[in-house]
This record gives C-alpha cells, structure tokens and sequence, in this order.
C-alpha cells in the first residue's frame, strides 16, 4: 500500500528533539526524509544519556525511525555544494539550529529560493520575533516561557514544568502542521514558502485555556472549579490549579489501594453531572443525590474538597483498576494513574502500533513509540534510525555522483 507523502523529500537539518519529531512523524507518513549530520559527531543525541557503551542512544533512535542519514560538512566550499545539489532534489527543508545558523552557512531564504523556487523551508525555534528571537531554547525554558510552568503544580509550590514534552514534541507537531499545509497550498501556488513554529507559541497553544480563564478572572475575580476557591485567594494571574479538571466537570487525583508503597497507585475521578446520583451509590452516599447542597454542580463546587474525600475514602478500598472497572460500569468517567512500566506491558498499545518493538543492529531489541496518528490508507511501518552516514554513498549517487567523486569529496573531508 502506498504513503500519504510518497514522493516528498526532506531535506532534514534537524538535531535534539523538537525538529527530530516533525520529520519523524513527516518520515511514518512516507516521506523520504534525509538527515544531514556533522561527520563524526552527528546529531549530539547519538551520544547523550547512552544506557549501552558506543551505541547510539534511546534518545536517538527514538526520535529518528524512518529517516536516512548523511555526513556532509556544511562548512566545507565542496560539501555546500552537495547541499545545493539536496537543495534541489528536495521539497522540504526543515532545521532546529539556534538563530542564524542558516543564514551563516549561507543558506539564506534568498539564496534557497534561487536554488529552488518551490522549497519550503520549515523552522523551530525558541521564540518568534521580539525580544528573545536570538535565544537558544530548550524544552523547559519554552515551558515556562509559553505559560505552561506557571499554570502548573500545587497553589502553595513552586511552577512545576510537565513530563510530556510540550515545547520539543509539541512544537514539533506544530511545524509538521505547517508543513503539510504548505506543500497542499504549493499544489495551487507552485511556490515554496516559509514556516516558522516558535516553541513559546506552541506551548501557548496548548496553554490557550489558561490564558481563557486569564480573562475570566480578571472579570471576576473568582473561578469556581479552581482549588482555590472556597479555601484559598486568588491573585492577579491565573493560580496553579493542582490537579483540578480544565473544564466544568470536576476532578482530582485519588489515592487508591496501595497507594502507601505504590507511587502510581491513584485514579483520576471526574464528578461528572450527569452522573452524580450514579457516583452517590457507587461510593455509599446515596442521600448526597437529593440533598440541596450537593444535588447540584453549583451546589457542589464550595464543597469539593470535602466530596473528594469521601469519594477517596472508596477508591482507597479499591486497585486503581478495579476502581476502573466498578465506575466504568457507571460511564463515570476516570483513569488510572499508569505508570511509565504498565504502558510499557500494555497489549493493546502494542496492538495498534502505538508501542513498538524495534531491532537495531547494534542497540538489539528497543521498544519505542510508534506514529500516534493513524490513517486508514497510509500505515506506518516502524524503521530502525540510521547509523551515523550510513546512507552518504546512496544518496550520492542518487544525486549523481560517481564513486570516484564521492571518494575524492570524502577525502576532501567535504562528506
Ligand atoms: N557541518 C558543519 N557544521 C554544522 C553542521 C554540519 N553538518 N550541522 C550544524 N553545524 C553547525 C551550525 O552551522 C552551527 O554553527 P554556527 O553557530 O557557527 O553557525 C552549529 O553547528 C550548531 O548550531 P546550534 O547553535 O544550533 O547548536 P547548539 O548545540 O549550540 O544549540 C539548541 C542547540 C537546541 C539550543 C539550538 O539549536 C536552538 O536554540 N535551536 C532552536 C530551538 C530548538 O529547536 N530547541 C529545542 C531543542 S530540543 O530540546
């Protein structure tokens, strides 16, 4: 079966994780994407966080399936010359380079665009024009510089950032966005264009209901589903709400049984309205279904507190998955705290993809995520990433190069 972007070809100037994601994702829908790395070296997370000796890292090969990988020295007059050769075989380039970088191996847009009018140039970067547009950013700073950290953690706690990589993946994410939409509208055009996904704007984009209640707040001095209120204040900015529901539907982390050696041993439980008289049963409290001062969500919010305890008080008597299994009966909505090691083990995930086993001839069997978007007529296939220049050879002669210019520009030290 075919790919959705068969026959698009990237030229990858990406290294960490924020750009590694985009063209990975970009690489799972079928493009041919090609990665251009320092000889030698390489993406610096070949070599970052290594649990084996002289293997490339989880952090590599987790972020680089699909993808074929070159050596050219982007410093060198000879190997520019090959990248202007890529520059016009391909129809993307995306690149994660701190600001500038481009522009001083002089790959300006203008020079691009002479190279080849239809190229799109894709960009992360930390943060979009203004003050910070020179800053090198990584993962936390755009979390904290995009609004996530300080909307994030307990009311009387420092800004906490999340584990989910909101500012690298997420950006990431972002950019392929961007991406595929300019390719679409090059179909119309015939031109190439720019696309920028600054990480601040990303993150801010996934904080966009934070900066609702913003507003919210500054109307009312007051929001209701916040832990803060009835039994605490609130400020001039929106507070951390803990582990509150984003939405109109209350919720908190509950301790479940075995909670007392278990660190994940917890449910989040969502008092849902339409609901409540079912949860009443479920925990024991049916009176709480009719009585004035909890028969009703309004009712109910000075009161949180107090209803999350006693409902903490059955889901203590339960496993996390018990729980689960009782309250799904109820279409109450919950979840169980998973941990890292239970997603792991988890079947189903491995059954639609979403977990994969991958053989790498050097690291041996790995497990990784697999593509979290999934198209019926394009499936993905999980690669192993490639070895440091393991495809320099190929795509030379894909580029037209003799094996006797391909050795004198690796003696040159040019690839
Ligand atoms: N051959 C020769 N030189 C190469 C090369 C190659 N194949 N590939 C890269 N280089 C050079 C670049 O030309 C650049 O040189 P100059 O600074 O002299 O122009 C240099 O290597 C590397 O660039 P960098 O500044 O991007 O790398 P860094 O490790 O210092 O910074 C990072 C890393 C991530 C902070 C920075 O790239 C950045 O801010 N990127 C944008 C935001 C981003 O993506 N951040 C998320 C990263 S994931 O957490």
């Amino acid at each position: 079966m075919g790919k959705a972007l068969d026959g698009v070809r990237i030229l990858d100037f990406t290294h960490v994780q924020s750009g590694p994601t985009c063209t990975q994702l970009l690489a799972w829908f079928g493009a041919d994407v090609i990665k251009v790395e320092r000889a030698g070296a390489g993406d610096i997370t070949r070599e970052q966080l290594r649990d084996i000796p002289d293997v490339d890292s989880l952090y590599f090969t987790m972020l680089n399936h699909n993808k074929r990988s070159v050596t050219i020295d982007t410093k060198n007059p000879e190997g520019k010359q090959v990248l202007e050769a890529l520059i016009q075989k391909c129809d993307v380039l995306v690149e994660n380079f701190a600001p500038g970088a481009l522009d001083r191996m002089g790959f300006t847009w203008e020079r691009i665009q002479e190279l080849n009018p239809r190229m799109i140039v894709a960009s992360v970067k930390g943060f979009g024009p203004g003050p910070y547009e020179d800053c090198k950013v990584y993962e936390n700073v755009a979390q904290c510089a995009g609004g996530a950290a300080s909307t994030t953690g307990f009311d009387d706690g420092p800004p906490v950032v999340s584990g989910a990589q909101i500012g690298d993946s997420g950006t990431g994410l972002h950019l392929a966005l961007g991406i595929v939409t300019a390719l679409y509208q090059r179909t119309q055009t015939g031109r190439g264009q720019r696309v920028l996904a600054a990480m601040q704007d990303g993150v801010l984009n996934l904080c966009r209901v934070k900066l609702r209640d913003q507003q919210r707040l500054e109307r009312t001095g007051v929001m209701k589903e916040y832990p803060q209120y009835p039994n605490g204040k609130f400020g001039e900015a929106v507070p951390r709400a803990g582990n509150a529901s984003g939405g109109g539907q209350p919720g908190w982390i509950l301790k479940c049984k075995g909670w007392e050696t278990d660190p994940n041993a917890y449910i989040y439980f969502i008092t849902q309205a339409p609901v409540w008289a079912k949860i009443c049963n479920v925990i024991g409290k049916e009176e709480w279904a009719t009585d004035p001062d909890y028969a009703t969500p309004a009712a109910r919010l000075p009161r949180l507190k107090d209803i999350f305890a006693e409902i903490e008080r059955w889901t203590m008597t339960k496993t996390k998955f018990e729980a689960m299994q009782i309250l799904n009966k109820y279409d109450i909505p919950c979840g169980p705290i998973l941990s890292m090691k239970e997603i792991a083990e988890e079947p189903s995930l491995r059954k639609t993809g979403t977990i994969v086993e991958v053989d790498h001839p050097t690291r041996g069997k790995y497990l990784t995520v697999g593509n979290p978007i999934k198209l019926s007529d394009s499936p993905t296939e999980v690669k192993r990433s490639p070895l440091l220049g393991e495809h320099t050879d190929e795509v030379m002669a894909e580029l037209g190069y003799s094996p006797e210019q391909i050795s004198a520009l690796r003696t040159a030290g040019a690839i």
